[in-house]
């Protein structure tokens, strides 16, 4: 068995200027750089998702009516209205430009169901329909995941879940993260929550691909 890094987001609508810009979402980008560089010269597949919504995603503040930020409820269950970001074939879906996608392994879709959101990389918010991520690892004989990306206290988070509860290794590799923080303390608490449901952090330093 091996491992994969596995990209979360690194998408230009998350970034300074983009439609539900991260604080400091570009920092990570020198990180991704750095762990795509390492994780090759190791034989290690490169994966990155991308947040793929329909133009009339039920999560946008524009379709539901609701504002931005404030909670409603999609598919039954709760959601944050979000801003319209990361439409498919938009600008701001595309990963950020010093990423190249021709060096990725895998890439991902989420989020293209416009009637429910989905901010982990393998299911849906409901855990009702999967990606094609899991069979993909399967395939590959991959146990062990190294994570990173935007935003940590959505994406990151329900993506590391999900894989913990799958049964894989996970690595958050922290100073590759970035979150929302609708409250300040969001991202830090998002990081406990994944090291106490079994996830390792680590700063990109101490990771050996
Ligand atoms: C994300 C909110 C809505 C994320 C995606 O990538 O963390 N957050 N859609
Ligand atoms: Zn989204």
């Amino acid at each position: 068995m091996s491992a994969a890094l596995l990209l979360i987001d690194l998408q230009n609508d998350f970034c300074p200027q983009g439609a539900l810009a991260v604080s400091e979402g570009d920092r990570v980008i020198p990180i991704a750089l750095n762990a795509i560089k390492q994780a090759q010269q190791n034989s290690v597949p490169v994966i990155a998702t991308q947040d793929w919504h329909p133009a009339q995603h039920g999560s946008f503040a524009s379709q539901s009516g609701g504002k931005i930020g404030e909670m409603g409820e999609l598919a039954g269950l709760e959601q944050i209205w979000w801003p319209d970001h990361c439409v498919q074939g938009s600008e701001g879906a595309e990963f950020h430009p010093l990423l190249n996608a021709a060096h990725f392994d895998h890439i991902v879709h989420k989020g293209t169901d416009a009637s429910i959101d989905s901010y982990s990389a393998f299911f849906d918010n409901g855990r009702r329909a999967s990606t094609e991520l899991h069979h993909w690892l399967q395939r590959h004989q991959i146990d062990t995941l190294y994570m990173m990306g935007l935003a940590t206290d959505y994406c990151v988070k329900y993506s590391v879940m999900d894989a913990l509860h799958l049964g894989y290794r996970v690595v958050v590799i922290t100073d590759g993260c970035r979150g929302v923080n609708i409250k300040p303390e969001d991202s830090k608490i998002a990081l406990q929550q994944m090291q106490t449901l079994g996830a390792t952090l680590m700063t990109l330093s101490d990771v050996r691909f």
